[in-house]
């Protein structure tokens, strides 16, 4: 019985908010997905970690991808005694998601962890930071329901004013979250940013390949857990983490470790692109046109904020590539078509007007 078992599972994360949306049968039990392989779930409950499989009713209706159990998903399923593997029958709503654009398609949607509280942002100090990136990362983020954290990593590495200068410039292109720095080798910073972490709340690392994610998550772990790599003298990182892993740590804390990510394309709202870009947003109050798309508008004071240099160029193209993505994730299928159709048609008159020359 799913009420017998809640107080024990607050400690995986659990709480009201689940309890409340949970349309499990009275015979079946919750768990948590620690891990996916494949066809194969890794599950997490008060008693400890087991197999699982998803029943064949489960698969027939839910086909995207999407719609399957990702790592920090909540689960009903069916648990005999003596059975190798328990059968997953549905999911229970997520709370956040935090998923991309998959590769090679237009609408459909790879999650990459559900019910994630915090997702920690990791880039390094040296050869990775890059700001644009970062509100890629934010915008993806914050679309997903979840908190942003900002974490610098192998301060080591530079010195203490390039440290200085990339909070500074973290806070000019007007990113509110957090921002944490440390080092895993000299280990300023992992103490403090343990103490941040809380018990039976969810924390994923996301950050391109080679940035220490690994190395960080073994060290609040307190063992080498998770498989690291060396990177070459650039700070590139070949992929060493190849699977999302949900782990609790001593202090009670839910950490998701993440394959480092090269490029990814955001979905969602535009509203979730505005939200990022604050200083954008306040300005866009001053716009004459309400329904200002601050891209050539008479009054518009997101442009005049660009002239004068008040705001940073590159940092207001960001701001349109991104809301021209998320846009264009939120045409439905047929208008997706449509667009299609009208850009084949495009391509043939070039290409007749190519003939006829
Ligand atoms: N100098 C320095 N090196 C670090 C630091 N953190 C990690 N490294 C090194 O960077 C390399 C990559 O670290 P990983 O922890 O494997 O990186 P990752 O982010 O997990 O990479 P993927 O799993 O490929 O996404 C390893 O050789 C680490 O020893 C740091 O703070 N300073
Ligand atoms: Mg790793
Ligand atoms: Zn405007």
């Amino acid at each position: 019985m799913v009420s017998n078992q809640q107080s024990a599972l607050h400690e995986l994360g659990w709480n009201d908010w689940f309890a409340q949306r949970t349309r499990c049968k009275p015979a079946h039990t919750v768990a948590r997905v620690a891990a996916v392989d494949r066809e194969q779930l890794l599950l997490v409950d008060q008693s400890g970690t087991f197999r699982a499989k998803l029943a064949g009713s489960f698969l027939h209706r839910h086909r995207l991808a999407h719609e399957l159990p990702c790592v920090g998903d909540w689960v009903c399923l069916d648990r005999q005694p003596g059975d190798d593997f328990s059968m997953v029958h549905s999911l229970v709503e997520r709370r956040t998601s935090l998923r991309r654009k998959a590769a090679g398609s237009a609408v459909e949607h790879q999650m990459i962890a559900a019910n994630v509280d915090v997702v920690v942002i990791v880039q390094s100090c040296q050869g990775d930071f890059n700001v644009n990136r970062l509100e890629r990362y934010l915008v993806m983020v914050t679309d997903g329901g979840a908190e942003p954290y900002i974490l610098l990593t192998k301060t080591d590495l530079v010195d203490p004013g390039v440290m200085a200068s990339q909070t500074a410039e973290i806070r000019t292109a007007g990113i509110t979250a957090p921002i944490a720095q440390l080092s895993n080798v000299t280990r300023d910073g992992v103490d403090d940013l343990k103490r941040m972490l809380l018990p039976g709340k969810t924390y994923c690392f996301v950050g391109s390949s080679g940035v220490g994610k690994s190395t960080l998550i073994n060290h609040l772990i307190g063992r080498e857990l998770l498989e690291t790599a060396s990177v070459s003298g650039t700070g590139e990182g070949r992929h060493t983490t190849t699977r999302r892993e949900l782990i609790r740590l001593e202090n009670g804390a839910l950490v998701i470790d993440n394959p480092g990510m090269r490029e990814f394309g955001i979905v969602g709202a535009e509203s979730s692109v505005s939200s990022c870009f604050d200083d954008i947003s306040t300005l866009a109050i001053s716009c004459r046109y309400r329904d200002c798309g601050h891209t050539g508008e008479p009054g518009c004071a997101v442009l005049e904020a660009v002239q004068s240099g008040a705001l940073k160029r590159k940092h207001y193209e960001n701001y349109l590539r991104l809301r021209k993505e998320s846009e264009f994730y939120q045409l439905s299928h047929a208008e997706k078509r449509k667009k299609d159709r009208a850009f084949g048609r495009f391509i043939k008159a070039v290409k007749k007007d190519m003939r006829d020359f």
